[in-house]
């Protein structure tokens, strides 16, 4: 597929896989630069998407388990992730999905170990932006991806507006998650599809926040999933906190530059703030999305 056909795709359905976007020797950096800082993590307070918590870094086998919130901002793992998520092909890619040059700030990113099993949920849920439909995310894959890790999905479907919700299931993120079930259920049998593909490393697959997507649970528990999200904003567009809610929110605070995105210098997750709980407006919106394994 040729960037033009992607980005009409993408349009059309609401994702588009990319192939070969980060190079192998930037995936070899990355991986070198892991190996070298994985054990050291242990010992660090970093945003465990998983518990909700800020704990040290669980690993086995030299690869962490829980997602990691925020690795832009960790001083162990930025000289890592940073080069990833601000590579000038992403800028090239979203400025095609886009049709428009522009600068875009990175909201929110995680680094995948080994869990998977997220529930399907629209990005918009959390975090949103005016007018709506203006977030794309980005799954980069830093490995061979396949069933046995836990592959990424996405609902193909032609219409993807904002789900109807009501006001239990806006407030209660529990209910969200079982409407989301039974719509992804209802929408496979009248005949939209689950695209959970294969993926090899520096592969990427770009979706909307009004995207339907999660991730499956992995076969085999030897097997990790290395691979990173994180979620795009052109500079002119507006973030929301949902798109339930007319808040917009003041994003001044991403004031790191690197090439055409920007990025916050510290992370959100800040232990005077709200201590053993990660569980803020400043990492997904009004609530999380739970990583369940
Ligand atoms: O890979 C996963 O398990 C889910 C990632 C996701 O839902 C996100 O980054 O918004």
């Amino acid at each position: 597929m040729s960037i033009f056909n992607n980005a009409e795709h993408y349009r059309k359905f609401g994702y588009t896989i990319i192939k070969n976007v980060i190079s192998k020797d930037e995936i070899k950096d990355f991986k070198i630069g892991y190996k070298k800082i994985i054990k050291s993590l242990v010992t660090d307070e970093i945003a465990n998407m998983a518990s909700g918590k800020l704990e040290n870094v669980k690993i086995r086998n030299d690869i962490h388990i829980d997602p990691i919130g925020d690795p832009l901002m960790q001083p162990l793992l930025n000289n890592i992730t940073v080069p990833i998520v601000t590579n000038y092909r992403i800028h090239e890619i979203l400025n095609s999905l886009y049709k428009e040059e522009n600068d875009y700030s990175i909201l929110m990113s995680m680094l995948f170990g080994r869990k998977s099993g997220t529930p399907g949920h629209q990005d918009a849920y959390y975090l949103s932006s005016k007018p709506v439909g203006n977030i794309t995310a980005a799954w980069i894959a830093l490995e061979e991806i396949n069933e046995n890790s836990g592959q990424f999905w996405v609902l193909k479907r032609d219409n993807n507006n904002l789900a109807d919700l009501n006001a239990d299931e806006i407030k209660n993120a529990d209910l969200y998650e079982d409407f989301s079930r039974k719509f992804v259920e209802n929408q496979l049998k009248n005949g939209a599809k689950l695209i959970a593909p294969n993926l090899n490393p520096g592969d990427i697959l770009f979706w909307n926040e009004l995207t339907f997507h999660g991730s499956f649970k992995e076969k085999n528990k030897n097997s990790s999933r290395l691979s990173f999200t994180a979620h795009y904003l052109p500079k002119n567009k507006i973030l929301k906190y949902t798109a339930y809610d007319n808040r917009t929110r003041n994003i001044e605070y991403l004031d790191e530059k690197y090439g055409n995105f920007y990025i916050r210098k510290t992370s959100s997750y800040k232990k005077n703030n709200s201590p053993k709980n990660i569980r803020s407006y400043d990492a997904f919106g009004s609530k999380d999305p739970k990583f369940k394994s």
